[in-house]
């Protein structure tokens, strides 16, 4: 029997709700009886955190879009090689706020790097590893901008353009549109109460799909 856990993300734009939505998915999760490691990124690491801080510290000089990137990976490797890969094989899942999804959108979608940059690093980097599901709120990013900046002063990425965040978020939605049915889309601009039914449908999902594994019907 494959034993190997689920590795799950959760995507959107700024202050959309992944962090609560993360919460809310882990929190079922582990009620359900699912032995689960959260973690995000850049981040999940020592190593990753600090290369987290120097991404979106508010700094005077320009950070090029292919340094920001590079850095991203880096925080990447070290995360897969410390934290997601050994949780995956001793069987635990693992929830991910954020992955490679979000570089496609905000490298690719916002910065305009090429997607074949991207592919390249990720297959170097992940190798084989790609999340089995992810959940992407989705909402109007001035919604998500207003909630960003109610919680105080704006990051780095933050202080991006509207057009940036719009084009960060066509990106997302076209990623969920090609990713034949890894995506589970969910509107971010809904009230607390009625995103949570959504995401906890999600993780109800999540468990039906992970029976059926163990039963050997897994569609991988
Ligand atoms: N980045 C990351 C890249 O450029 N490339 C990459 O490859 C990767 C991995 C950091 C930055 O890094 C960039 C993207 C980011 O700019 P982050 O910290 O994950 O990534 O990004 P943020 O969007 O800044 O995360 P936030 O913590 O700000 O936002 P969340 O997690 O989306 O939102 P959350 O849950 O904290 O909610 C924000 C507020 O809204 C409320 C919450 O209570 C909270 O107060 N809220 C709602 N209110 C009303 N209705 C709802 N439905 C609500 N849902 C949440």
């Amino acid at each position: 029997m494959n034993k190997r856990g689920l590795f799950i993300t959760v995507e959107g734009g700024e202050g959309v709700g992944k962090s609560t939505g993360v919460n809310l998915l882990r929190d079922f999760l582990s009620r359900n009886g699912v032995d689960i490691v959260t973690t995000r990124e850049p981040g999940g690491t020592k190593i990753g955190e600090e290369i987290r801080d120097l991404l979106l510290r508010n700094r005077q000089e320009n950070v090029s879009a292919i340094t920001e990137l590079l850095l991203i990976f880096a925080a990447r490797a070290q995360h897969i090689h410390d934290v997601i890969e050994p949780a995956l094989a001793a069987g635990s899942w693992v929830l991910c706020d954020r992955f490679t999804d979000a570089t496609y959108a905000y490298q690719c979608g916002g910065r305009g790097v090429s997607t074949e940059i991207v592919r390249g690093l990720e297959e170097m980097v992940q190798r084989e590893l790609r999340p089995d599901y992810t959940l992407l709120l989705d909402g109007p990013v001035q919604i998500g901008m207003s909630r960003a900046r109610n919680r105080g002063e704006l990051d780095r990425i933050e202080q991006e353009t509207l057009e940036f965040f719009e084009r960060v978020r066509m990106n997302y939605l076209e990623q969920a549109t090609n990713s034949g049915g890894r995506y589970r889309v969910v509107d971010a601009s809904l009230s607390l109460n009625e995103v949570e039914v959504e995401i906890l449908r999600f993780g109800g999902e999540l468990l039906t799909c992970w029976t059926q594994r163990l039963a050997g019907s897994w569609r991988n």
